[in-house]
């Protein structure tokens, strides 16, 4: 798969080239990572890629040409590669995405991501040069890279052959759809907990049963919406009601009611 960034901060990306899955399939060429600096497709002199908010107002605004420009090379490049990529636009304004959407995204040959600084771009270019707006997530940051890189980061450990055991992205938390079950490693005491005797048992029936219900405790727990939203088994509904009985606790609210 391949990935078109189109940054002001191209030395940002360097960090997914530093160390970890990422890096290893970059190296591998799992993923590819092609960046493109607006700022080198400017046609003046001062090499300018915004000006000041129509309307008035504080903050800078990105100029369309330059992006556009940008965006022309991109695509030329992806075509060139054999890819159809679309355009991907990273901002607050964006279609909030979910493991889901990461599992789309990467079944697609390739995305061109278009990350915005300022107060935002001239939205004349989204309208015209963007298929799909996103978000990371209902917060601002001071631009749309880190967001491009947390998708990359979501999408490429997905790409097969990225992780080195083969299931373990279908054993994430969320891809079934729940939170992920507890962990515990050596030494079997620390600060005079133990680990969950079932765990010691050798008992692998038993294991993936217990893994199974804490993943629906803790779902039911902290995030009820999951749980509604996915729907429950018989065998799952039974292994939550001897969770709750175990627990006789109510769901544990992460987030104060609004
Ligand atoms: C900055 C600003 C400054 C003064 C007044 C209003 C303002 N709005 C913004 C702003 O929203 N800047 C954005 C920074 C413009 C688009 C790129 N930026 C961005 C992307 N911030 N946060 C994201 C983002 C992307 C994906 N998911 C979550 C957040």
């Amino acid at each position: 798969m391949r990935f078109d960034v189109v940054t002001l901060f191209p030395e940002q990306f360097r960090i997914l080239s530093g160390a970890g899955v990422i890096a290893r399939a970059l190296g591998r060429d799992i993923a590819t990572l092609a960046i493109w600096n607006p700022r080198d497709f400017a046609s003046d002199a001062q090499r300018t890629v915004d000006d000041r908010p129509y309307g008035g107002g504080p903050g800078m605004v990105m100029k369309v040409e330059p992006l556009r420009a940008a965006i022309d090379s991109a695509r030329a490049a992806a075509v060139r590669a054999g890819c159809t990529s679309r355009v991907a636009y990273l901002s607050p304004q964006g279609h909030r995405l979910t493991q889901a959407d990461m599992v789309r995204i990467a079944a697609a040959p390739g995305w061109i991501l278009l990350t915005g600084r300022y107060e935002g771009v001239d939205e004349r270019l989204i309208e015209t040069q963007v298929d799909e707006e996103w978000s990371i997530g209902d917060y601002v940051l001071s631009g749309g890279e880190l967001a491009a890189m947390v998708v990359m980061d979501a999408v490429i450990r997905l790409l097969p052959g990225a992780l080195g055991h083969a299931d373990s992205a279908a054993q994430d938390s969320y891809g079934d759809g729940l939170l992920d079950c507890p962990h515990y490693t050596r030494p079997e005491l620390v600060d005079g907990l133990g680990v969950p005797a079932v765990l010691l048992s050798g008992d692998h029936a038993a294991i993936e049963r217990w893994r199974h219900q804490q993943a629906l405790g803790r779902t039911w727990q902290r995030r009820p919406d999951l749980l509604r939203a996915r729907g429950l088994t018989a065998d799952e509904q039974a292994l939550l009601d001897e969770f709750m009985r175990g627990r006789g606790g109510t769901a544990v609210e992460r987030e104060p009611r609004t």
